[in-house]
């Protein structure tokens, strides 16, 4: 047998099956996962090519391998797109598109500028924060970030819903971190950079953006511009960028004179190139570089705006669309892609939200919300419009959808209502009873047949 020559439906019809089944699932539902999209053809095709066979530690030009002159192109394209993407110059800003994700990306920066066990502070995770801004519990530290390096949260106000930046002035002057993090996973609002800018100024501070969930909608120049104050600013490549799955890292060059006390210097360059190799990567993942630039040349066109403009009118929609039927979201609505819903105030908790929702094919992710005591247990779902928008929905569409969240939502409180305390109680009234059974095949079928009005062109070729 040709092991080579094989397409993968003949060499491995069992992987074949559940891949096509997933493909099916992606088109069948309504993804709501914030953080997910789909990516376009080329950037698939940038994946799936040879670039994937090949080494090349190091950088352009400086290799431990040899013939690595066209991934030294590729490298340099994706480089350059990085910058014009941005609106940036080469003079002020170096980026490394190397990481292999959003969480390495952020690792590599905390290694190159803080010292094992320097300060950093981030928005904490129940707060709309990452894991990676330096999550831990009483119990337990969660994120490598909070074993290597030490990380004191900042907060929201409980009662807004919005980031006390009064709170975060008053105890980065106690803490003195090196780095302050401006960066979210679930905070549907835009981030003030210039207030955090002072803030890590009297500190003497970097500030860095992780600009993950929200790089699309910055190329598209929708929401504050992160390069204008930061020092470095990480992203992922899959979520509003829809691009492949991969991280990037841009940081300043030159000198900045920035505290009272002198200047920070931005030797940012060998630090931040070192950290990610041969600090903590091995070989670059080429096709992802690859798929990086393609994404990157797409994010340049007007029709990459407009995608954009499109994403945030149907976050605000759906925002509306929720708040209209009694539903609290966290800050009271939205700027970006995010709706934040906070479930408590029903009497609902996430788990049973997620569960009642993806059974009606509707995908999307359970989630602390402001006061929650454990992630284990969240009180509220997030809620994204990006993969929505990508395959054609209007805000005449998301109203719908919202329509389709509250009856969900409603049949897991009457679950809810008719069952035992715990989740499995909930989980085995919802499988086992015929009546609710009954509504979750209804509103299934309602929902796939909607979902099949927006198909993706081209998604069953790739
Ligand atoms: N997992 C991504 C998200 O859902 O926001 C970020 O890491």
């Amino acid at each position: 047998m040709d092991l080579l020559n094989q397409n993968l439906d003949e060499t491995d019809p069992e992987l074949f099956n559940i891949i096509k089944n997933e493909k099916s699932r992606q088109m069948t539902g309504l993804e709501m996962i914030a953080s997910e999209n789909f990516t376009s053809r080329s950037v698939l095709q940038a994946l799936s090519t040879c670039l994937h066979n090949k080494y090349s530690e190091g950088y352009p030009g400086q290799r431990y391998y040899g013939g690595n002159e066209h991934i030294d192109e590729v490298e340099r394209l994706c480089q350059k797109r990085a910058l014009d993407t941005y609106g940036l110059t080469s003079d002020k800003w170096g980026v490394n598109v190397q990481p292999y994700s959003g969480s390495p990306a952020n690792f590599a920066v905390y290694t190159a500028l803080v010292e094992p066990h320097g300060r950093i502070m981030g928005l904490d995770l129940p707060d709309g924060g990452h894991l990676t801004h330096g999550y831990f519990t009483e119990k337990k530290k969660i994120s490598a970030t909070s074993i290597f390096f030490e990380s004191m949260p900042y907060k929201i106000d409980p009662k807004t819903g919005l980031i006390d930046y009064d709170q975060l002035q008053k105890t980065a002057k106690l803490f003195k971190p090196k780095v302050i993090i401006a960066g979210i996973s679930c905070y549907p609002r835009n981030l003030d950079y210039k207030r955090f800018r002072e803030i890590a100024d009297e500190n003497g501070a970097y500030l860095m953006a992780d600009m993950a969930h929200v790089s699309g909608l910055v190329a598209a120049r929708l929401v504050p511009d992160p390069f204008e104050y930061c020092d470095v600013v990480t992203t992922t490549t899959h979520k509003t960028l829809r691009g492949p799955r991969a991280g990037v890292i841009f940081y300043r060059k030159g000198i900045r004179s920035v505290t009272k006390s002198g200047e920070i210097a931005y030797d940012l360059e060998d630090k931040i190139n070192q950290a990610v190799f041969p600090g903590l990567q091995g070989g670059p993942h080429n096709n992802a570089i690859a798929g990086i630039a393609t994404a990157l040349k797409q994010a340049q066109s007007p029709a990459f705006k407009k995608y954009q403009e499109q994403v945030i009118l149907n976050a605000k929609t759906l925002a509306k669309a929720l708040q209209e039927r009694q539903y609290t979201c966290v800050t009271g609505g939205t700027d970006n892609h995010i709706v934040w819903l906070d479930l408590r105030p029903l009497g609902l908790n996430g788990s049973r939200a997620e569960k009642v929702l993806e059974d009606i094919c509707i995908a999307c992710n359970k989630n602390t919300v402001p006061g929650d005591k454990s992630a284990l247990n969240p009180g509220g779902i997030r809620l994204g419009t990006p993969a929505l928008t990508t395959r054609g929905l209007k805000e005449k569409d998301i109203e719908k959808v919202a329509e389709f969240i509250h009856r969900g939502l409603q049949l897991a409180l009457d679950v809810k209502s008719r069952s035992g305390p715990m989740l499995k109680d909930f989980k085995a009234k919802l499988a086992e009873d015929p009546e609710f059974q009954n509504r979750i095949t209804e509103l299934r079928t309602e929902i796939q047949n909607f979902a099949s009005l927006f198909p993706l062109p081209g998604f069953d070729d790739y």
